[in-house]
C-alpha cells in the first residue's frame, strides 16, 4: 500500500507569486482529506505568524490525514510545530559535499549530531519524525548512508529521499530506491521536482522500487516549476497500477479549480487529467473509435473524475464525428446533410465550424435566434 503526502499548503506556498490565505488553505486542506490524503504538510511554522496559525488551525480539524510541519534541524522548529499540535514533523538538512563546503562551512560529524539531536528531541516530544537528507539524489553516496543510519538511530520513522532539483531519471529513480533499501531498513518517502518534466514518471519509479509513501501538490505546485501533480499520479496509481486507496476521485477538478483560483495560476488546458483538453477527441478516426468504445483513446475514463467527453468539429472531422455532433444538438440529419457539412469542415484550413455554421448550412434557424426574432 502506498501513502499519498500532500504539499500544497508548504512546497505549493513556494511557487513564485503564490500565496493562500488561512480560510483559502482550510479549504484546501478539508478537500484534500475528503479525497483521501494521507498526510497533509501545513507548512513551515517559523516562516510567517499567518503560516503558524494555519498549520495549528489544520491540525485541530480533526480530518483523518495527519498533519505535518516543516522544520529545519532546530530544537526551536520542533518546539514551534509541537505549539500547532501537529502529528509529525518534517526535518531537512542538506548533507552534500558542496553545500557543507560552500554554505554551511560546517563539519560533517557536527552537522550529523545536530541532526540527530534535533530527532531525538522531537521524538522524545511525541512527534513522528521524517528526515529529508535535501537534495539527497545528488549526495555523496558515503557522506549520506552514516548520516541516515546516524537519524534512523536517534529513531526516524521515515527518510525521504529528495530530488530537490528534478536531476532523476526513472531509471536513476528505481536503482537509487532500490540501492538505499537494500542498506537501509525504513520505509522511505519520496519528493520529485518536476524542473526536466519527469516529476510523476520518477515517483511511479519510486513506487516501482517499493517507496511507502509519494510527495504531491494540487496542480504540480512548488519552487520553480513545481513537483508531482496530485492528479497525474493518483490516476496513474488507480490505472497503471490498479491502487486502489478508496481515494475520491470525483473530488480532483474540483481540487484543482479551487487551487487555480486561490494561486491566480490556471490550469494549462493541456494539463494532463485536469486540463481542458484531457477528453476531447479531434481526429476524425479517432471520434469513430471513441464513439465504439471510448478505451481506444483514452488511458482512463473520462467518468472517473467527473468529466464528460467531446469532439470537435473541423478538417480532421469525420461523417461520424458530424452525426455525433448533429445529435447533440438535436438534429436528426439525413446522409446528404451530413455530407454537406463534412464537405464544408473540409474545405475550412483553419477554425472550428461551430453550431451556428451548421444551423446555416442545413437552413434551419437556431433555436434561440427563433424566439428572440
Ligand atoms: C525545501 C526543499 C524541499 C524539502 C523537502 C523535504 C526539497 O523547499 O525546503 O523537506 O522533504 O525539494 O528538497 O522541498
Ligand atoms: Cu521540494
Amino acid at each position: 500500500m502506498v501513502e499519498i503526502l500532500d504539499t500544497t499548503l508548504r512546497e505549493g506556498e513556494q511557487t513564485p507569486h503564490v500565496t493562500f490565505t488561512i480560510p483559502e488553505k482550510l479549504e484546501i486542506a478539508t478537500l484534500l482529506d475528503e479525497f483521501g490524503v494521507d498526510i497533509i504538510e501545513a507548512g513551515h511554522p517559523r516562516v510567517s505568524k499567518d503560516i503558524c496559525e494555519a498549520v495549528k488551525n489544520i491540525a485541530n480539524q480533526g480530518y483523518n490525514a495527519s498533519v505535518l510541519a516543516h522544520c529545519r534541524s532546530l530544537q526551536e522548529d520542533i518546539d514551534l510545530a509541537l505549539s500547532c499540535d501537529v502529528d509529525w514533523v518534517g526535518i531537512f538538512f542538506c548533507v552534500s559535499n558542496k553545500r557543507i563546503e560552500q554554505h554551511f562551512r560546517k563539519n560533517i560529524e557536527n552537522i550529523q549530531a545536530q541532526i540527530a539531536k534535533t530527532i531525538e528531541y522531537a521524538k522524545d516530544h511525541g512527534l513522528k519524525v521524517r528526515y529529508t537528507p535535501e537534495d539527497t539524489a545528488r549526495t555523496e553516496y558515503s557522506t549520506l548512508i552514516p548520516v541516515l543510519k546516524s537519524a534512523i538511530d536517534a529513531g526516524a520513522d521515515r527518510i525521504s529521499i529528495a530530488d530537490t532539483v528534478g536531476a532523476m531519471t526513472p531509471l536513476t529513480m528505481y536503482n537509487f530506491i532500490k540501492k538505499i533499501q537494500s542498506d537501509l531498513d525504513i520505509p522511505l518517502h519520496v519528493h520529485c521536482h518536476n524542473d526536466l518534466g519527469m516529476a510523476t514518471a520518477n515517483a511511479l519509479a519510486a513506487y516501482e522500487a517499493g517507496v511507502r509513501l509519494i510527495d504531491v501538490t494540487v496542480n504540480g505546485l512548488g519552487e520553480r516549476v513545481g513537483i508531482t501533480s496530485l492528479s497525474e499520479l493518483c490516476v496513474s496509481l488507480q490505472s497503471l497500477y490498479h491502487v486502489n486507496n478508496n481515494w475520491k476521485f470525483e473530488l480532483l477538478l474540483d481540487l484543482a479549480q479551487k487551487v487555480s483560483e486561490f494561486s491566480g495560476l490556471p490550469i494549462p488546458t493541456n494539463a494532463p487529467v485536469v486540463g481542458d483538453h484531457a477528453f476531447i477527441h479531434n481526429a476524425g478516426l479517432h471520434v469513430a473509435a471513441v464513439l465504439h468504445n471510448p478505451e481506444f483513446y483514452e488511458v482512463f475514463p473520462a467518468e472517473l473524475i467527473g468529466k464528460k467527453r467531446t469532439f470537435i468539429l473541423d478538417k480532421m472531422a469525420s461523417s461520424q464525428t458530424i452525426k455525433q455532433k448533429l445529435e447533440e444538438i438535436g438534429i436528426n440529419a439525413r446522409d446528404d446533410q451530413v455530407t454537406t457539412i463534412l464537405t464544408h469542415a473540409k474545405s475550412r484550413e483553419k477554425g472550428v465550424i461551430s453550431d451556428e455554421e451548421i444551423y446555416r448550412l442545413l437552413s434551419l434557424g437556431q433555436p434561440n435566434s427563433i424566439m428572440f426574432q
